[in-house]
């Protein structure tokens, strides 16, 4: 292999989970790395620490030093890092070749690539996607490694060096990490939906779109881009597009000599790749009709990639969710309880609130963004039998909710206390969801670990 990187003077910008791991790569490629942070907090001998004693790291936070910028070969931005700080503007400024971690993990990277972006839905179809993979490759009964990485938290440059030519490699890419790739191409990508996202760093949906867009960019006539036909964005980016395109899609009534293309789609209650069923809606354990858009990216993905429809069928039917989105918890006493803590603002709550099919307990509630409720309470109609609250917009949540009519109310007086409430007001055949529209920072760390205390509270019922 060609070692583009030896005795490079590299530096890697942010040293978060991204820069960490290009450092890794770059120091395994026989580079000079100066990892460097703009917090003054960061604790840079900690991080030190990380790579060993006899590596050639240095790590610096603060202002960068005008000697290491002079001697840079190459600057390597965490996604984090805006591409018009004024620290990359003066990188620029002076000439220094710019990338990101994605490309440079890209670079070094061997065998099958297939990536996945889209505002919404990314974590659930790329867990899917690779839990799709790892069955096919288990089912060929070879070696095949298959890795899930990027913007779902492993960083694609921490296992780019354990790929070979049989490798798979599902990859969830962010319009960040998009913004710094050159000659990133998979050979099946994905744009699951563009709605309005990231606009503080992105400025315009245009910026933010033609990031997005930039995952196909590379892609040529023998690889594979999934569009959203029900997006308006997506649906254009498939236009003009040079790889083969795959739409998929909710509308019914749609047909594949509508599109022109190979469609994936709904038809009497099952997902079907043109002609082909693959599965019935009623084998889905994944609820909620938005992911059946995800469900359906991850099936065209996969079927363009020839995975067999059986192998396809059988992950979809037992997949159940990423943890804390959605995610089915236990049955106790007859009913099901339902881990929704990344439920984290009243639009995600929402989504909740409408994939539930049984009368449901809803505990709700947390760090105050100053958010309105209105909506969410719109949305109980019939589903919510009863709303538990909890944390600093306990009272505001309940106002909102009195005020539209709906005064099954009940104030817990923490997580905990509300899982219990739950239990002694709910009867078989009920449901309860914590989604609680709300932020965790005012009771927790954050939302996993509220998830994690919910479900331990769950399983201790
Ligand atoms: N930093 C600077 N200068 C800057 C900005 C940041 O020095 O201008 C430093 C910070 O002080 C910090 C470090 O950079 O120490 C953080 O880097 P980072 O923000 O890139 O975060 P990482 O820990 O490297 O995590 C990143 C992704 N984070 C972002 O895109 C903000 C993670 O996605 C991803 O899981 C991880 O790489 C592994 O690939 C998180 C995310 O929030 C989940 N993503 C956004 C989203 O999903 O909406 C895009």
């Amino acid at each position: 292999m060609e070692r583009t990187y030896t005795d490079k003077n590299c530096l890697v910008i942010g040293a978060g989970k991204s820069g960490k791991g290009a450092s890794r790569l770059l120091l395994d490629e026989g580079a000079k790395v100066t990892l460097f942070d703009e917090n003054e907090k960061c604790d840079t001998d900690a991080v030190r620490l990380e790579f060993g004693k006899d590596e050639k790291i240095n790590v610096i936070k603060g202002k960068l030093p005008s000697e290491v910028k002079e001697k840079a070969d190459l600057a390597v931005l965490s996604p984090g890092v805006p591409l018009d700080s004024p620290l990359v503007l003066e990188l620029k400024a002076v000439g220094i070749p710019i990338t990101g971690e994605i490309e440079l993990a890209y670079s070094v990277s061997r065998g099958d690539l297939l990536a996945i972006t889209g505002t919404n839905g990314k974590t659930t179809t790329t867990t899917l996607l690779g839990d799709i993979m790892k069955n096919y490759a288990e089912s060929t009964g070879g070696n095949r490694k298959v890795f899930v990485v990027g913007n779902i938290g492993d960083p694609y440059t921490l296992y780019a060096h354990e790929t070979d030519d049989s490798s798979i490699t599902v990859a969830e890419i962010s319009s960040f990490q998009l913004e710094t790739v050159s000659g990133f191409k998979p050979g099946i990508s994905a744009i699951l939906n563009v709605t309005p996202d990231h606009l503080n760093r992105h400025h315009t949906m245009e910026a933010y779109a033609g990031a997005k867009q930039r995952i196909m960019e590379n892609q040529g006539s023998g690889d594979t881009v999934v569009l959203n036909h029900d997006d308006p964005i997506t649906l254009k980016m498939g236009e003009g597009s040079r790889a083969g395109v795959v739409y998929f899609s909710r509308d019914e009534k749609l047909t594949p000599s509508d599109t022109g293309t190979d469609l994936v789609h709904i038809k009497n209650k099952e997902i079907l790749y043109n002609d082909r069923a693959i599965i019935k809606l009623e084998d889905i354990r994944l609820l909620g009709s938005h992911n059946h858009e995800n469900i359906m990216a991850a099936i065209a993905m996969a079927v363009r990639y020839g995975v067999p429809d059986k192998v396809i069928r059988d992950t979809v039917a037992s997949f159940n969710a990423v943890e804390h989105r959605i995610e089915y918890v236990k049955t106790v006493d007859g009913v099901d309880y339902y881990n929704d803590s990344k439920g984290t603002n009243p639009d995600a709550a929402i989504k909740a609130v409408l994939s539930m099919v049984k009368p449901t307990a809803l505990i709700g509630g947390g760090y105050d963004k100053k958010s309105t409720y209105d909506e969410l309470i719109g949305s109980f109609e019939g589903r919510i039998k009863l709303l538990v609250l909890i944390g600093e917009t306990a009272e505001s949540i309940r106002d909102c909710a009195l005020s539209h009519g709906f005064d099954r109310v009940i104030m817990a007086s923490g997580l905990e206390d509300a899982v219990k409430i739950c239990h002694d007001n709910t009867v078989p055949g009920d449901a309860v969801l914590l989604s609680p529209a709300c932020a965790s920072w005012d009771m927790f760390k954050n939302y996993e670990e509220r998830g994690k205390l919910f479900k331990e509270y769950v399983r201790k019922l």
